[in-house]
């Protein structure tokens, strides 16, 4: 169950968690066109602070832009907004979810006149795959669904309707006793996991797959940044579900994520079979970063 606070941010003003509801004609519910975002906040030495939510916001309303809904705020306005609504709930750590949506008015495909709604909530939300797999790794399934093709979604939308594809391929994963599914893309190529970006690593080399099927992860960029500025070699390019077998390591990224290792994939150990040097290092400077521990980044961390 999730973890309640106290207010939800709805339109321009606070109500209580329990009174954040729509109409159940509302327009998004029937369709899926609502974008989001997931984002963190962290406790460090000096108070809360949010990782990344200049970013965060811009690729909202990047998603907003791809799907010609036009946001009834400006940036500074939801910045203000996503602060808020972590004070207001007096958090410390939590994941905050804007929800960009078409409200109640007309139904039918065409979303017309209706209203396009702004939600905010907050809440503590701990280790998405669990403490565990942040130290031994998970264990995941390539998925008999195919990720989106670039014809079909725009996946540099974060878009509500495009997660049908990962809950399908998250409940088979599950029901067959694996913690996760790694999709590929309509070609057979490496696309992405339900709500993450995959990358590998093979002999000091860290790879991920470039922005075509998937979603442009602010994790996975900020992973790449970490890595070219200790000097980790790394590439761009589209790889083969074998090739994560053979893999030195494997590991995915994500806001609710972070950095997580994968141990095994179809029944196949990766490695040694658990969290690899590479990804240990990541994770480090990672969580260093976002606890505020690291100077260097501070212009990624907005305080509460
Ligand atoms: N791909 C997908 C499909 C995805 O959903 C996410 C985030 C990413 C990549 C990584 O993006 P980023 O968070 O910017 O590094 N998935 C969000 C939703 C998870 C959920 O179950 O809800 C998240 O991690 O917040």
């Amino acid at each position: 169950m999730i973890n309640a606070s106290e207010k939800i941010w709805m339109d321009g003003r606070f109500v209580d968690w329990n009174e954040a509801t729509v109409h159940v004609l509302t327009h998004s519910l029937h369709y899926g066109l609502a974008v989001f975002e997931g984002i963190r906040c962290y406790k460090g030495p000096g108070g809360s602070t949010i990782f990344r939510l200049q970013d965060h916001v811009n690729r909202l309303f990047e998603s907003a832009h791809i799907m010609a809904l036009s946001v009834p705020y400006s940036k500074k306005e939801v910045i203000d907004a996503i602060v808020e609504t972590v004070r207001v709930n007096r958090l410390e750590s939590c994941y905050i979810r804007p929800l960009l949506y078409v409200g109640y008015g007309e139904m039918g495909v065409y979303p017309g006149h209706n209203p396009i709604r702004l939600a905010i909530a907050a809440w503590p939300w701990g280790a998405y795959l669990g403490e565990e797999a942040l130290a031994q790794g998970i264990r995941a399934k390539v998925s008999s669904y195919a990720r989106h093709h670039v014809n079909v979604a725009m996946t540099r939308a974060k878009l509500s309707g495009y997660y049908v594809n990962s809950i399908l391929a998250k409940c088979e994963a599950k029901n067959a006793g694996y913690e996760e599914a790694i999709l590929l893309d309509t070609e057979g190529y490496v696309s992405e996991a339900s709500g993450e970006n995959v990358f590998i690593v093979k002999r000091g080399v860290l790879q991920t797959t470039p922005l075509t099927s998937i979603l442009e992860g602010i994790t996975r960029n900020s992973v790449l940044q970490l890595a070219r500025e200790n000097q980790i070699p790394v590439v761009e390019e589209r790889f083969t579900r074998d090739a994560m077998y053979v893999a030195d390591e494997v590991f995915l990224t994500g806001t609710a994520a972070e950095i997580t290792p994968v141990r095994e994939i179809d029944d196949r150990v990766i490695g040694q079979g658990q969290r690899g040097p590479l990804t240990e290092t990541l994770q480090r400077l990672f969580f260093q970063i976002v606890h505020g521990q690291d100077s260097a980044h501070a212009a990624w961390l907005t305080p509460v």
